[in-house]
């Protein structure tokens, strides 16, 4: 599939500033798969559909995640967590988009998990440090991201762990999982 196609595909599930976001993170995870060794147009295409649920309303989410494979102990935390693997979920049944790879990029984008694939954390970091962002922190993790895609990774990690920790939040196992992991693979 080429670019154009895939966005006009998703352009009509999101509002305009996410569609613009949905540009910024196709192009700096470009850049971060040319760097770091990872599929160029894989990549694009898994920014570009990576917040295709961000819309859907809160109850067909959860029908969705209640009706499938999908882990059920997500409704026992935020709804914000829902888009990821729902969106994965849907490009199947609804684009036909069969490749895994990119499913899974998308499934994860939120939270990360234990075992990333490069794919997954350029997808990761890309929607953290696009240039439309402004998070507590954010310059070092961009700075980190150009030299080592496991250290900018962690420390977008860390910092979501500890914004979400600041304001009392429940974390998703995974997005400890993926920290701890990260831990590892940076030191
Ligand atoms: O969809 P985007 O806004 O582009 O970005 P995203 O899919 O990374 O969603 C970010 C939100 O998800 C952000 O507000 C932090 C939140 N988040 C990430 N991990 C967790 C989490 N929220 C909770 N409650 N628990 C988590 O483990
Ligand atoms: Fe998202
Ligand atoms: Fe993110
Ligand atoms: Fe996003």
């Amino acid at each position: 599939m080429e670019r154009n196609e895939a966005l006009a595909l998703v352009k009509p599930h999101l509002k305009q500033e996410r569609y613009e976001h949905t540009i910024r993170v196709m192009e700096t995870a470009i850049q971060l798969a040319e760097m770091y060794g990872v599929d160029v147009h894989k990549t694009e295409l898994a920014a570009i559909f990576h917040d295709y649920a961000k819309y859907r309303p809160v109850e067909e989410m959860k029908r969705w995640i209640q009706s499938s494979y999908l882990p059920k102990d997500l409704l026992h935390y935020h709804h914000e967590l829902w888009h990821g693997p729902v969106g994965a979920l849907l490009l199947e049944r609804e684009l036909g988009i069969e490749d895994q790879e990119l499913l899974e990029a998308v499934h994860y984008h939120t939270t990360g998990r234990t075992h990333m694939t490069d794919l997954d954390k350029v997808i990761f970091l890309a929607d953290y440090i696009e240039p439309g962002r402004k998070f507590p922190g954010l310059e070092q993790v961009r700075e980190a991201a150009w030299e080592d895609l496991n250290k900018g990774c962690w420390m977008a990690s860390k910092n979501t762990i500890s914004f979400l920790m600041s304001k009392n939040q429940p974390i998703y196992p995974e997005t400890f999982y993926a920290y701890n992991a990260l831990t590892k693979q940076y030191k």
